[in-house]
């Protein structure tokens, strides 16, 4: 049987560690496409000659014409410029909506019934406008945010309460922009809620609420703290690992509860647009929303998320 074909379109930093996290997985044959050539054959040869010291079974191939996309099961989306310190993410909507244009035509016209991930910022417009011009159903078009954003609001829990990252439940909801939503509430380890840890460490309620709302800013501002440091762009490892869980999930069909950007139908009072929500991922891509109450605070947190993307969004005049 033919191995499944992943895409990446854009070769850059997160493009490359991208192929090298699905061939060391094995998820499929890997092309690596960018408009700069030799780059992506560079790096795929480089990622190919590992392959006998990491042990896997995989080829891999950079490329610069749409056409050897063809076939791909799911395609990954990084092209376009990432930020410099001072940046917004909105500041990039001007550049890549024109990079995300011609993306999303050669998607359509070489790997139609692929499942597309996108990760090119700002998110919420990117995907929205892969949705458009491919015209592919929402449920195949989709935009890593979540996942991230998610990893990081866990990660700064585990730090926090010295326990290990794979006991921390918690998950951030919206665009992914500052006002994203990290929900609090449902924070727990290993179901033990959160906040009650933070209490029992610091003997006070209000000095736990105020070391999760550090938490929460840090969250909110993760990714602004990378680009801070590294100067030159943006982060890579962690998007890179977050896409790579969604296209697992759809791949081999697990069916995980991931936050996702998806386009919503009426689901926490939002209708048609893309916004960050969990979902079930598997063999049919978004397969449900899973939709829950939010109470006020978290509703308005939650509408103001969703104002800054529809405002957004609404400027692309799609
Ligand atoms: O979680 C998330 N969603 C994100 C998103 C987290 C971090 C960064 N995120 C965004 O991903 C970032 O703001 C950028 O918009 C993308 C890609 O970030 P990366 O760090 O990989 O950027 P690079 O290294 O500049 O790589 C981009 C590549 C580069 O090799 C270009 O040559 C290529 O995109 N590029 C193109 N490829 C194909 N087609 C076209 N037209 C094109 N234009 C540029």
């Amino acid at each position: 049987m033919a191995r499944p074909k992943i895409a990446l379109i854009g070769g850059g930093q997160i493009g490359g560690v991208l192929a090298q996290l699905a061939a060391l997985r094995e998820l499929g044959d890997v092309v690596l496409f960018d408009i700069v050539e030799g780059m992506p054959q560079g790096k795929c040869l480089d990622i190919a000659e590992a392959a006998p010291v990491d042990g896997f079974d995989v080829s891999l191939k950079g490329a610069n014409d749409y056409k050897d996309i063809a076939g791909a099961n799911v395609v990954i989306v990084t092209a376009g410029l990432p930020r410099k310190p001072g940046m917004s993410r909105d500041d990039l909507i001007e550049v890549n909506s024109k990079i995300m244009r011609s993306v999303a035509e050669g998607i359509r016209d070489n790997a139609p019934d692929a499942f597309v991930i996108v990760i090119s910022n700002p998110l919420d417009a990117m995907v929205t406008l892969c949705q458009k011009v491919t015209g592919f159903p929402a449920e195949r078009v989709i935009g890593q945010a979540g996942v991230l954003d998610s990893a990081r609001f866990q990660a700064f829990i585990a730090w926090e309460l010295g326990v290990s990252v794979k006991d921390v439940n918690a998950m951030t909801l919206g665009g992914h922009g500052d006002d994203m939503v990290p929900l609090v509430r449902y924070a727990s380890v290993n179901g033990i809620p959160v906040m009650e840890l933070l209490e029992q460490k610091y003997g006070s309620a209000a000095k736990a609420k105020e070391v999760m709302e550090a938490m929460v800013k840090r969250t909110r501002g993760a990714g602004g703290e990378v680009v801070a440091l590294l100067k030159t762009g943006s982060a890579f490892y962690s998007p890179a690992s977050s896409a790579i869980a969604m296209a697992e999930s759809i791949l081999k069909d697990q069916k995980r509860v991931l936050p996702t950007c998806a386009l919503l139908n009426g689901e926490f009072g939002v209708k048609g647009y893309y916004v960050g929500v969990p979902c079930v991922l598997g063999a049919n891509g978004v397969e449900k929303i899973l939709e829950f109450k939010l109470d006020a605070e978290e509703q308005a947190m939650m509408d103001k998320s969703v104002a800054a993307v529809k405002g957004l969004v609404d400027s692309l005049n799609l």
